[in-house]
């Protein structure tokens, strides 16, 4: 497949692909806490290229792996290098397909990044699919343990839209939950949205775990969330996922 070969291509050039990072502002005092790390690959033909088009690829081939490296790798330099510029702290968030998290160097992986770049663990979050929590639930809560031990965060992405299994949450030692923007697109205009967005919060609050709401588009769609008792927002409505020279200056700004 020609996709699979540029991609591989371009993880040994290195030049193409580039981090992009989506601000999270906290409800409880409107500042910036986070931001999510959010892959993009500028192909020499195609332009820019979406995650959706390329990660399953990577997935299939293997490649996730090295694609996976780079970017928490990139990740947590580009932590440290907001750390060191003075600039208030945040966390930085990282996607972790299922076949990654499943891989047995994960740990290995993570601990060498981490002390490479040195990065203060505690920015470091991790977000984990339902599905890829659930391929091997007790070696899950295993790793997750680990992971905790470090200082690094955990949130579960998508919430509400995978496998989800209330007697594994319970046990998954994780600290926060994202809403999935499926819940949050139409909370506006259907009851039910609404509900089971309340609902959420409330368990996680209960659970002693935060929420990010993803998708957040509209000041209506915010105040509900607000109203509800939801801890973070993510979404256009705050900020696109942009290259990290327009994060700094966001940052230096003092959003
Ligand atoms: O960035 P959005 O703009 O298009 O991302 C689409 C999908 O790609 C999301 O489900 C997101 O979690 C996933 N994604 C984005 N960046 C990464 C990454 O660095 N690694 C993995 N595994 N998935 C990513
Ligand atoms: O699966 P994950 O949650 O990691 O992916 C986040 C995806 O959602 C990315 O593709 C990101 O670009 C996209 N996204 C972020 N904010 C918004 C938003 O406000 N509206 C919509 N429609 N998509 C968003
Ligand atoms: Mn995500
Ligand atoms: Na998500």
């Amino acid at each position: 497949l020609a996709l699979e070969s540029d991609l591989r291509m371009a993880l040994n050039q290195g030049t193409q692909l580039e981090l992009f990072y989506q601000p999270q502002i906290d409800l409880a005092n409107g500042r910036m806490t986070g931001v999510e790390s959010l892959i993009r690959w500028r192909h020499p033909l195609h332009g820019l290229l979406s995650p959706a088009r390329f990660i399953s690829l990577a997935e299939q081939s293997g490649l996730i792996s090295p694609l996976g490296d780079w970017v928490l790798q990139t990740a947590c330099l580009q932590g440290l290098s907001w750390e060191r510029a003075g600039l208030p702290p945040i966390t930085i968030a990282v996607n972790l397909s299922a076949r990654q998290f499943n891989e047995p160097r994960l740990m290995a992986t993570v601990q060498a990044v981490l002390e490479a770049s040195g990065l203060d663990p505690h920015r470091l979050e991790l977000e984990l699919t339902e599905s890829a929590t659930m391929q091997d639930p007790e070696k899950t809560i295993a790793i997750l343990r680990q992971l905790r031990e470090l200082g690094i965060q955990v949130a579960i992405d998508d919430f509400g839209t995978g496998y989800s299994n209330f007697n594994y949450l319970k046990r998954f030692p994780v600290d926060k939950l994202k809403l999935d923007q499926s819940f949050v697109s139409e909370l506006t205009a259907d009851p039910d949205d609404l509900a089971i967005s309340r609902a959420v919060i409330a368990m996680a609050h209960q659970l002693r775990l935060g929420v990010v709401a993803e998708g957040v588009e509209t000041e209506g769609q915010l105040a509900l969330l607000a109203a509800a008792g939801c801890d973070t927002i993510q979404g256009y409505y705050v900020g696109r996922p942009m290259p990290a020279v327009d994060l700094t200056q966001l940052l230096q700004n003092g959003v």
